[in-house]
């Protein structure tokens, strides 16, 4: 089984100035661009998602949700961060279009020819994930239990994650969930020697 490392809405509204900045957000860019260079020099596979929502649903307060509008498709604030160096052949996979869903996790996201996120794992024969990204408290975390669900390994990218905390201690609850779940934790001097440690 492959190891793979999987970038979580790494977008302009997920960082400070856009929609629904999270705190710091823009901090762990340069950390996720070592990390990648790390990935690639490992030839793992590198998967990104994005939040990718239309302009109306129930996921956006107006109409009944938790946060203002954020990554509407096709929209600058939807863009990968431009300092994100995403490489040409990492896999994008993008959620939330279901304007019936708040989509959290990546488990509910879809490649480019629709297929789950979950039969992309198994067509590319990931057994785990290696995860930074945003936000801590709701498409990491959410993303770490569906794996731990279904077997896939995770490991969180301690340094290039970052979270909303809407209540106080919600980051720290969010990473505490994690490891109850079976999640590892790694930071960037440690990743190449972790990529071969169970
Ligand atoms: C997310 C808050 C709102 C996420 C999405 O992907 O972590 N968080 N929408």
């Amino acid at each position: 089984m492959k190891n793979a490392l999987l970038l979580v809405d790494v977008q302009n509204d997920f960082t400070p100035g856009g929609a629904l900045g999270v705190p710091g957000g823009d901090e762990i860019v340069p950390i996720i661009d070592d990390y990648i260079d790390l990935a690639q020099a490992a030839r793992m596979i590198i998967i990104a998602s994005r939040d990718w929502h239309p302009p109306e649903t129930k996921h956006f307060r107006q109409w009944g949700g938790t946060w203002p509008p954020h990554c509407v498709q096709g929209t600058r604030g939807a863009e990968f961060r431009p300092d994100l160096r995403l490489p040409k052949d990492a896999w994008v996979v993008s959620k939330g279009m279901d304007p019936n869903e708040d989509a959290y996790s990546v488990f509910q996201a879809t490649a480019p020819d629709g297929a789950p996120f979950k039969d992309l794992l198994q067509r590319l024969w990931v057994g785990r994930l290696f995860i930074g990204g945003l936000a801590t408290d709701y498409c990491v975390l959410n993303s770490v239990i569906d794996a731990a669900a279904i077997g896939v390994q995770t490991t969180v990218l301690a340094d290039a994650v970052r979270g909303i905390n809407l209540a106080p201690g919600d980051i720290e609850r969010a990473i505490a969930q994690m490891v109850a779940a079976g999640a590892s934790l790694t930071v960037l001097n440690r990743f190449s020697h972790c990529l071969h440690t169970p």
